[in-house]
């Protein structure tokens, strides 16, 4: 036992506790029996960069604190950690310092769990991993192989950023506006590469009409997934090309605007331009696509929408009109057909290609707000302009039209969505590789299970760093299926597909002949509390429901989602300050006066903001620096104090010296209470006798403190009301102390105790330890109030006929006893059972009961 201490010295608690949590493996899951209430509680895990930031602190500390009040309630609860381990800052690292990627993998795990276990978080470390052990990956590589097996696995040549002098594919953020790689400055090329793709388009339906079963997601979440699966309905319209046999087909979602129709456009890609372009046009084709070539990677190819007149015309189906064909940028060949009827009336970027290009606009629907004169109509309206479709309101238009250009043959329904299929080939070094291999005879063939883990090679210098440029014989290897001399694919995985599927990991993670137990994931998922970044809305999340989903249509598992609760904790925000004549951010050491702030450099007046911590906005706190001053305790409460998870959180150093005294408060009390028997005061085992006006009130306070809390966990976890509600617990102890018996204080106080545990859980076990007790407060069962007890001057009468409940009514304190009676015997539930009946006695205890004698 550490020093008994006046003043709480939250060093001492904390590394005291550290130790003890250490051996005891307090937090080592308990394994499931068939009828145990089970809660699985994870946060996201973390790419281990090296350091913790207080983004990382906010998301552990709730999901610890909903965990720990789960495990007090009664659940058998998981709560692992592991580590999202591959990825480009390894390589990068590789590259800058000579590191092997990695060693320095290795390291910064190594590190930043030191600074996770400061934070008091009741993890099972017992089933830690990290995504680069080769005893993870190599189920990695086997459910790529089973998704491969069933066909949603194929292989594909595709447009990617190509970075010549790094000789290695870039995503999308990683090239500057010029066009430029962020690494090595060189210009990116697009280049056309043979890319792995997974078919979670297979999945599109499922993964939307799913979605309405998530009631406990975040709507912000959900509908931004529903927005990047944004499922259309509509149809492909052909057009005749004129004087040529080729069709032009597209799709719209709007079909009853296709007598507004002055244009088509086809996208860049289009093979049917070679068709109809001439020389002369050929020329200007050309020069569009280089113009384009600079432009790709600048957002302005959106926004200006470039394009020419190839000099061919199609025949409208509906009115047999002549309208001219175009090449328009705006025109994404992956999406639809790559074609567009172009409607400028009705859509607002065929009404801006149309303004920019001198093309007509014509308006088909009409409605009251159908001003076409500034800007597109894009609303429901009745139908002009469209022949015998006249005055038709557009939606049932649609559906006619549609009808009728089935009948004729130019025109099918469609159901289309925007979701593309995910590629997660990468040609970079520090991934999953991916098991395939490529035989000149039998061409693509999947490793064999037993050769599972194909682990990465070492490497000893950085231009080993592309896997293709190896030249070890690591890629010479035989052909699973004819023996001779083959090569294994150099690509790796993207690490989306890695943390696509850890969640399940976790509840088998030492599995050495399978990924996972079937049995085991009926037991654990799905994961009843999921804790991260709204950042993760799409990627991360539509992936792992995808592989849940892929994995589920094989068998492998019986959920179809894989995360039942969603919360999305909001950023911590540090102060910063802008000068608003240079945009620059100021450093907080070079303020003189923070009331008043100005550049040192040219006197102006600062902003001051509130904005997400980082480094080049030097408002970052470091939590280390944060705990060494006031213990983990202190950053917990703050944090879970200072606002709702799910809202931004502003960094207040007052506020986090306001929680430093608040826990010092507490640790004072308990010095001063000294309770030498903490277990006979939980409220199981106290007894309430002949209490004064002053104990009923603290009575009435403990039940209302634990009711309140209970509810704030079970509504949305508001542990910022959770905490005000210790708070003002503690202050009416402290009121109260010298009006109230010894055991009852205690009994407070130590309700009080247990309370804290999620939240400040080592200075909560160390007063508990100091009352005696020989098991953890975490291992407490959370308290459960009395309803009787809620409303101080009230009482609930139990009212009984021969010794039996017959009825419960509630009674003001000071209801005189002849009242009481009358009203007990008119209550309908009494009532019927005296009907006829003569009643021999009444035999009132005072406050408590009645019972009536017949
Ligand atoms: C004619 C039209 C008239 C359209 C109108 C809209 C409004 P969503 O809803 O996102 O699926 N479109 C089709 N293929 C395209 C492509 N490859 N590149 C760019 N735009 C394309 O969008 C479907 C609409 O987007 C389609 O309906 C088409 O424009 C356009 F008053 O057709 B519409
Ligand atoms: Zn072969």
């Amino acid at each position: 036992m550490i020093q008994s201490n006046e003043n709480y010295v939250p060093e001492n608690i904390e590394t005291y506790w550290q130790s003890i949590w250490q051996k005891d493996k307090l937090y080592k899951t308990r394994s499931l029996k068939d009828k145990d209430n089970k809660f699985y509680a994870l946060s996201m895990f973390p790419y281990p960069s090296g350091d913790l930031h207080m983004g990382h602190v906010r998301n552990y500390v709730i999901t610890d604190v909903i965990a720990r009040y789960k495990t007090m309630s009664g659940a058998s609860v998981l709560h692992p950690m592991g580590w999202d381990a591959f990825g480009l800052p390894a390589e990068n690292a590789a590259i800058d310092r000579g590191i092997n990627p990695e060693e320095w993998t290795k390291k910064n795990i190594e590190q930043m769990k030191l600074q996770l276990q400061r934070l008091g978080l009741s993890i099972d470390w017992s089933r830690e991993f990290a995504t680069c052990d080769s005893s993870y990956y190599k189920w990695t590589q086997y459910i790529f192989l089973e998704l491969y097996k069933s066909g949603l696995v194929y292989r594909q040549s595709a447009k990617v950023n190509w970075d010549p002098v790094d000789k290695t594919v870039l995503a999308n953020e990683q090239v500057d506006s010029n066009g430029n790689s962020w690494r090595s400055g060189a210009k990116v090329i697009q280049k056309e590469l043979n890319q792995w793709f997974l078919r979670i388009t297979n999945f599109s339906e499922n993964l939307l009409s799913d979605l309405e079963f998530l009631d406990h997601w975040p709507e912000k979440v959900k509908t931004m997934q529903e927005n990047w699966i944004n499922k259309s309905e509509g149809a492909y319209i052909s057009f005749q090309i004129k004087n040529k046999s080729n069709k032009i087909k597209v799709f719209t979602t709007r079909p009853d605007t296709l007598s507004g129709v002055t244009y088509l456009a086809l996208s860049i890609e289009s093979p049917l331009i070679k068709e109809i372009l001439d020389a002369e046009k050929s020329l200007l084709y050309n020069n569009l696509k280089q113009k384009l070539e600079t432009l790709s990677k600048t957002r302005d190819i959106n926004q200006t929408k470039h394009g020419f007149f190839t000099g061919s015309y199609a025949l409208n189906p509906l009115n047999n009109e002549e309208i001219p064909i175009w090449i328009a940028t705006y025109v994404i060949s992956e999406y639809g057909t790559g074609s567009v009827m172009g409607v400028p009336a009705h859509d607002q970027r065929d009404y801006d290609f149309a303004c920019q290009n001198n093309l007509p606009i014509k308006q088909v629907i009409t409605n009251k707000e159908s001003d076409i004169t500034k800007k597109a109509y894009e609303g429901e309206g009745r139908l002009i302009n469209s022949l015998n479709y006249n005055d038709l309101d557009n939606i049932s238009a649609k559906s006619r039209i549609i009808q009728d250009g089935i009948q004729n043959n130019w025109a099918e329904s469609k159901i289309q969505y925007r979701l593309r299929d995910w590629l997660i080939s990468r040609q970079r070094y520090w991934g999953c590789p991916i098991p395939i291999i490529h035989c000149s005879k039998c061409g693509i063939v999947p490793e064999k299970i037993e050769n599972l883990p194909i682990k990465l090679p070492k490497v000893e210098n950085t231009d080993d760093l592309n896997l293709s440029n190896l030249k070890s014989n690591w890629i010479n290897t035989t052909c699973p299926e004819c023996s001779r001399k083959a090569k294994r694919e150099t690509d790796t995985m993207d690490t989306f597909m890695c943390s696509s599927w850890y969640f399940l990991r976790f509840a088998d993670p030492l599995n050495n002949n399978k990924p996972f137990d079937k049995d085991l994931i009926n037991q654990w998922l799905p994961v009843d509390q999921y804790v991260g970044g709204i950042e993760h809305a799409i990627l991360h999340l539509l992936y792992a429901r995808f592989l849940t989903k892929a994995l589920h249509s094989r068998n492998l598992i019986e959920i179809k989602e894989p995360f039942k609760r969603l919360l999305t904790q909001g950023m911590v925000l540090g102060t910063t300050y802008k000068n608003p004549k240079t945009e620059k951010y100021i450093p907080n050491h070079e303020i003189k006066d923070s009331k008043n702030p100005t550049d040192p450099s040219d006197g102006s007046k600062l902003k001051v903001l509130f904005e997400k911590m980082s480094k080049s906005k030097y408002n970052g706190i470091d939590p280390s620096l944060v705990i060494d001053k006031y213990g983990a305790d202190t950053a917990r409460m703050f944090i879970l104090f200072k606002a709702p998870p799910e809202k931004d959180l502003e960094w207040d150093d007052s506020d986090l010296e306001g929680q430093f005294r608040f826990l010092s408060k507490i640790w004072k009390l308990s010095k001063k209470l000294n309770i030498s028997n903490g277990s006979i005061y939980l409220i199981n085992n106290f007894i309430y006798r002949d209490l004064n006006k002053n104990e009923n009130q603290l009575r009435t306070i403990i039940h209302k403190t634990i009711n309140n809390i209970s509810e704030d966990f079970a509504n949305g976890y508001q542990f910022n009301t959770a905490i005000s509600e210790l708070m003002k617990l503690s202050n009416f102890i402290i009121e109260i102390k010298d009006k109230c018996s010894t055991e009852i204080i205690n009994h407070a106080f130590i309700n009080l105790t247990i309370m804290l545990s999620p939240f400040a859980p080592h200075i909560a076990e160390e007063i508990w330890k100091s009352t005696g007790a020989s098991t953890s407060v975490h291992l407490q069962e959370w308290p459960t109030h009395n309803e009787k007890y809620l409303v101080s001057d009230q009482f609930v009468l139990v009212i009984q006929i021969n010794g039996k409940v017959r009825d419960n009514i509630k009674f003001e304190n000071n209801i005189e006893e002849d009242r009481l009676k009358e009203i007990a015997l008119k209550s309908n539930k009494i009532k019927k059972w005296l009907e006829n009946k003569e009643i021999k006695r009444i035999i009132y205890v005072k406050n408590k009961l009645l019972n009536i004698v017949i």
